[in-house]
């Protein structure tokens, strides 16, 4: 089967330009609000599409519901996605059969970490954020790699071990040994409230291949920071566009049973006619005077 994804578009964007920015979606519409904005890529978020089923970010729902979404993501944006695959979804066997079907659905990279299944979300106080052995976790990435069809599908692994309370050095080996493996790029997680063991991290990185921050609990380390550091080459929001909605969503509900009305609420939501706009109604509309 050819591959027509937007793998290559992503290889492209990172070796034009210092920094990439991918924002984390739950949904297509998501995907679509974002791409308007102009962001570099999308990041279909593991916390979002579960968060979409109201369950836990938990390894509870499927790869097939994971794929859908990210599938449904793709066909409503020209941007790439970049596909939050947990732990992959079992053992080398799955990561293989999920790299083939991301991989057919136009996706253009997929993120695995180095966590037991099933997870845990990682920014989960008290969670189980348990990891996997390391040679156990390389074989997923070398079968990552050698299923890929397209050389431009990018494969990050994803170190857990500050997470999970191991370490810097156990961060830094882990990294360097998926590197070996054949990873494209590492991303590297923090839940620290502060940007410290992210930096040091970064400064003690030593191998070209380049980092990918998380930066939600450590919103101190912006964009023009993290490009001074160097060796960081995309940057994830992965659930501010979800969380704010879920805001918004709860705030005018309790505006709603207060006023017992609407009538109070109409500055609070986006026009009718944008969401129109947004599910591509005017398209459809062009098509309709060539084609009904
Ligand atoms: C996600 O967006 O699902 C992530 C990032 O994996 S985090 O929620 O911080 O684990
Ligand atoms: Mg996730």
């Amino acid at each position: 089967m050819t591959i027509s994804g937007k793998a290559p578009n992503l290889r492209r964007l990172m070796s034009e330009r210092d920094l990439l920015v991918g924002v984390g979606a739950r949904d297509a519409l998501d995907a679509r609000i974002i791409q308007c904005a102009e962001f570099d890529f999308i990041w279909s978020s593991s916390l979002g599409v579960s968060a979409s089923y109201a369950v836990p970010d938990a390894s509870l729902i499927s790869m097939s519901q994971y794929l859908e979404a990210a599938r449904s993501m793709n066909e409503v944006v020209d941007i790439p996605i970049v596909v939050d695959a947990d732990t992959g979804y079992g053992n080398a066997n799955n990561v293989i059969y999920a790299v083939k079907l991301f991989e057919e659905a136009g996706i253009a990279g997929m993120s695995i970490e180095d966590k037991k299944f099933p997870k845990d979300n990682s920014l989960l106080a008290g969670g189980r954020q348990e990891l996997a052995a390391v040679d156990e976790f390389a074989g997923k990435i070398r079968a990552a790699k050698d299923t890929q069809k397209s050389p431009d599908f990018l494969v990050i692994a994803r170190v857990e071990a500050l997470i999970a309370g191991w370490g810097m050095g156990e961060a830094l080996s882990r990294a360097a040994r998926y590197v070996e493996a054949g990873a494209d790029c590492i991303l590297i997680h923090s839940k620290s409230q502060s940007s410290d063991e992210i930096v040091e991290f970064v400064k003690a990185w030593d191998c070209k291949t380049p980092l990918v921050l998380v930066p939600t609990t450590y919103p101190d380390l912006t964009e023009e920071k993290i490009l001074s550091l160097g060796k960081v080459r995309m940057v994830i929001y992965a659930n501010q566009v979800f969380r704010a909605a879920v805001k918004a969503e709860e705030e005018i509900l309790m505006e709603i049973k207060k006023a017992r009305g609407t009538h109070t609420v109409a500055d609070r939501m986006a026009p009718v006619k944008h969401l129109f706009e947004l599910q591509g109604v005017p398209k459809m509309k062009e098509q309709e005077k060539k084609y009904l």
